[in-house]
Order: C-alpha cells, then structure tokens, then sequence
C-alpha cells in the first residue's frame, strides 16, 4: 500500500474497522503517515524524507494509542532500530525458539543451553536436517549477546 497514493490505504482501513492494533517497523517506514490517512488527527509529525538517505526521519518518541472514527484504535510507536531482547534469562530463551519444543527432552543434560555440550538433542537436531541451522545459528547468536559475549 501506498500513502501517498492512497492505494491499498481503503483495504487495510476496512481490516482495522473496530480492531486495536499495534504498528511497528522502522522509523520512516511510514506508520504515522497511515494513522493520518486513516483519520488520525493532523498533528501527528510523519518525518521528513533524509535527502541522502531517502529514509524517514524519526518524530514519533512514544507509544500512542490514538482512537479513530468507527471504533479503531491504533497504536503508533516510534520505529524502531533495534529490538532489546535482554529482558529474557539466557536459559529461557530457547523456549522462545518454538521449533525447539520437544528437542531438549533428548539432551543429556537438564540444564543443557545447546551449545557445545556432549550429548545435546538440538544441536543434533541442527546437524541432521531436523532443525533449520539458520534458527540454531540465530538461537546461538542471541545466546551470546544475552551472556554479554
Ligand atoms: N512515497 C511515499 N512516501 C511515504 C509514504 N508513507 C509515508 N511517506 C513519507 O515517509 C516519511 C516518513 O513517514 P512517517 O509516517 O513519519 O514514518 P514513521 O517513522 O514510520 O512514522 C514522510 O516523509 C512521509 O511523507 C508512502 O506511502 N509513499
Ligand atoms: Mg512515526
Ligand atoms: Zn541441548
């Protein structure tokens, strides 16, 4: 969809009608721009384009709720550029990897974190084409910036 042309912009309206919903993505990625077109008050800041980088500039510095004709609202959110995750304890964010369910009942270890442990079901899983590397790579790589390393 466009809000610059308005294409698509009637669609998603007739999809929100009476709903609450969240937006996010990044900052100029036009979010406050479609709470003005869907009847949002003027005074909402949409961002300059950045002349270099033909990106948004970041306004909106807080979550929003703002309440729209027929029952919508919306919640407007500042965009963005990183997502903190260090909210959740290393050894529980496996149970965030939903493809990971069922896996560590075969670790030999209870406690395992699926890293270089003898005997670890998932990294097996990994190994053998039962689990996407891609996500045992991810989960790895999260586990590291959640241990601070
Ligand atoms: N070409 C084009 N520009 C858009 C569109 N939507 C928003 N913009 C422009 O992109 C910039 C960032 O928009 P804004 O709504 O502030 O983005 P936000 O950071 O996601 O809230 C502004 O200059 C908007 O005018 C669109 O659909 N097409
Ligand atoms: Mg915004
Ligand atoms: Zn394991």
């Amino acid at each position: 969809m466009s809000c610059a042309t308005g294409e698509g912009v009637r669609l998603a309206a007739a999809d929100l009608k009476g709903r609450q919903a969240v937006l996010v993505g990044p900052s100029g990625a036009g979010k406050t721009s479609f709470v003005r077109a869907l009847g949002g008050p003027e005074r909402l800041k949409t961002g300059d384009l950045n002349a270099r980088t033909g990106k948004g500039t970041h306004t909106t510095v807080a979550a929003v709720l703002i309440p729209l004709p027929g029952g919508t609202a919306i919640i407007d959110t500042p965009g963005l550029r990183v997502f903190p995750l260090d909210h959740i304890p290393p050894t529980e964010l496996q149970f965030c990897f939903k493809d990971f369910a069922g896996l560590q009942d075969g670790c030999r270890f209870r406690n395992c974190m699926h890293r270089n442990e003898p005997g670890c079901a998932v990294r097996d899983a990994a190994a053998d084409g039962r689990l996407s590397v891609d996500r045992y790579d991810s989960y790895l790589q999260l586990l590291g910036e959640l241990s601070g390393g």
